[in-house]
């Protein structure tokens, strides 16, 4: 079972590389490891377990933050229309996005990062991602607002990047240009 043990933190260099493409079709520890990712999530939203084995909440984990530099994420999590997104994924690609731009008005957690950083995170408002799910079909996902912003964090960690690369270091609460805010005051 994957716990907060397992979790490397932002200090790790494989954060920062980035990861291998998954050969198809994936082998049967590549499955059981993206099988165990998506367990992680779903206990760490289950207050009981969460507080039994001290994990914290997250609705995403890309296979780079469990310390394997390998290009698999899983997501769990509902949208604000209440759609059910839960997924393992391997070779996910973003393959056109809007020009529009979104950003949690909140900021964003990492479950590699036990620190607090302020600031708006511009993402794509609009996404379309390809890619193998655990079965081996291909999926082609077409995203906006809040699922498009947590499939772009976790694509992220597939290319190296942290969520905190994209805050505005001038000014973290600026309003990223062509953007709109997700979250209490959405407009
Ligand atoms: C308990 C049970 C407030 C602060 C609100 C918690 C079930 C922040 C938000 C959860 C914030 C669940 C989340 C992400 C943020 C903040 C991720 C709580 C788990 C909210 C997920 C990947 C960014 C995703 C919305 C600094 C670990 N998740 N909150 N960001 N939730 N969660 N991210 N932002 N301010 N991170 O973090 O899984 S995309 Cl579902
Ligand atoms: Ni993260």
């Amino acid at each position: 079972m994957i716990t907060m043990k397992d979790i490397v933190r932002e200090d790790n260099p494989i954060l920062y590389k980035v990861a291998k493409e998954v050969d198809l079709p994936a082998s049967k520890k590549e499955k059981e490891t993206l099988k165990e990712m998506l367990t992680y999530l779903k206990n760490s939203q289950d207050d009981a377990i969460a507080s039994k084995y001290g994990l914290r909440p997250g609705v995403g984990l890309a296979a780079p933050q469990i310390g394997l530099s390998k290009r698999m994420i899983a997501v769990h999590f509902q949208d604000l229309d209440g759609r059910q997104y839960s997924y393992g994924l391997i070779n996910p690609k973003i393959v056109s996005h809007s020009v529009e731009k979104a950003f949690l008005t909140t900021g964003e957690g990492c479950l590699s990062v036990d620190r607090d950083i302020p600031g708006y995170v511009p993402r794509y408002s609009k996404i379309t991602v390809k890619a193998t799910d655990i079965e081996g079909n291909e999926l082609k996902l077409r995203l906006k607002d809040y699922a498009a912003i947590v499939f772009q964090h976790e694509i992220d960690h597939l290319n190296g990047v942290m969520f905190f690369d994209h805050i505005n270091k001038q000014d973290p609460f600026a309003i990223p240009e062509n953007s709109h805010p997700i979250g209490q005051d959405e407009e």
